[in-house]
């Protein structure tokens, strides 16, 4: 047999392979749509099919913002989605690779993106790259927050539909297995549905769930919030070490490793939600938006990126836009 004809036989075997997979029935290039004709009443809010918030501007969609979602208020149908979407990154053959290099930027992070001078705009670049990753598969995603403040007490539940715990396929899945080596045993990153990358070890996703009531609350979270402009190094310590810390520790296993953390699917939605509290502060004012970050001179490690560039989440590398929702 020639050499291209093994090759043929090779290329067609792996379309078989990719078109049997079971993968969601959507992958597109993202093709935001600014000229949709369905435009409004001038200067009025309009989604368009990528589900961005645009405003209506001389007949036209723009300005247009991904929303992101607290994962718990979300349909059963875009969660589902966001898990699709993540699982298929994680494995499919054309995404893949940009999946196992997305999370490296975290793994390979060096201390350097924990310090004070980094932690806030690094991370939010790193959800930027995430969310443009999932985005090429279908780009209606967008990466949900887990507002863990909101049930400090129960936050383990995985027992009613909205919990972020719940082991169907619109949630995250429970605790790991103590029998088991805190193998994660049930939802769609069980350990017979989904494997941890080479890089970070392999084998299965862990959880070891300590069951205590969080520390921060709403109450608490809000009192941060309104802590005042010349507070802003109380402010951005508090997330960086006492609100990041807590929920990594306490949902442990993977999410607990510094090392292999960026493997665990709830990372991406627990620095969701620091992103937003930082997005928050920043919506008071110009001041508390453009405090710190502007004078800093750093380039995060490995990237062509400096901090002030991530700063206004209105206008972000890429041309993207990010609102939350409460
Ligand atoms: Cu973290």
């Amino acid at each position: 047999m020639r050499l291209y004809h093994y090759w043929y036989i090779v290329c067609l075997i792996n379309a078989w392979i990719i078109s049997e997979a079971d993968y969601p029935e959507r992958i597109e290039d993202d093709n935001r749509d600014v000229s949709t004709p369905e435009c409004g009443e001038e200067s009025s809010f309009v989604v368009n099919k990528c589900e961005e918030r645009c405003e209506c501007k001389n007949g036209k969609l723009t300005n247009c913002h991904r929303v992101r979602k607290e994962f718990t208020k979300m349909t059963i149908e875009h969660r589902k989605r966001y898990i699709n979407t993540y699982k298929l990154a994680s494995v499919h053959p054309l995404f893949k690779k940009g999946y196992e290099k997305t999370v490296a930027l975290h793994l390979n992070e060096s201390d350097e993106a924990r310090l004070p001078e980094v932690f806030l705009p690094w991370h939010r670049w790193y959800l930027t790259e995430f969310e443009n990753l999932l985005r090429r598969i279908d780009c209606r995603v967008t990466i949900p927050f887990w507002d863990w403040s909101k049930n400090i007490h129960h936050w383990w539940r995985g027992t009613k539909k909205e919990d972020l715990w719940n082991p169907e396929d619109h949630g995250l899945g429970g605790d790991g297995s103590k029998l088991d080596n805190h193998c994660v045993e049930n939802g769609p990153f069980s350990r017979d549905k989904w494997s941890l990358l080479d890089v970070s070890g392999g084998g299965c996703l862990t959880r070891n769930f300590l069951k205590r009531s969080l520390v921060h609350d709403t109450e608490n979270v809000n009192k941060t919030l309104s802590l005042p402009l010349e507070k802003f190094n109380e402010f951005e310590e508090t997330l960086r070490s006492d609100y990041h810390i807590e929920p990594h520790f306490v949902v442990g296993g993977t999410m607990n490793n510094p090392l292999i953390s960026a493997n665990s699917p709830e990372l991406l939605l627990h620095h969701a939600f620091l992103d937003k509290l930082w997005y928050e502060w920043q919506t008071k004012g110009n001041e508390y938006k453009n405090v710190y970050f502007p004078n800093v001179p750093l380039k995060f490690h490995g990237s062509k990126y400096y901090c002030w560039e991530w700063i206004d989440s209105s206008n972000l590398p890429g041309e993207v836009k990010v609102v939350y929702e409460e």
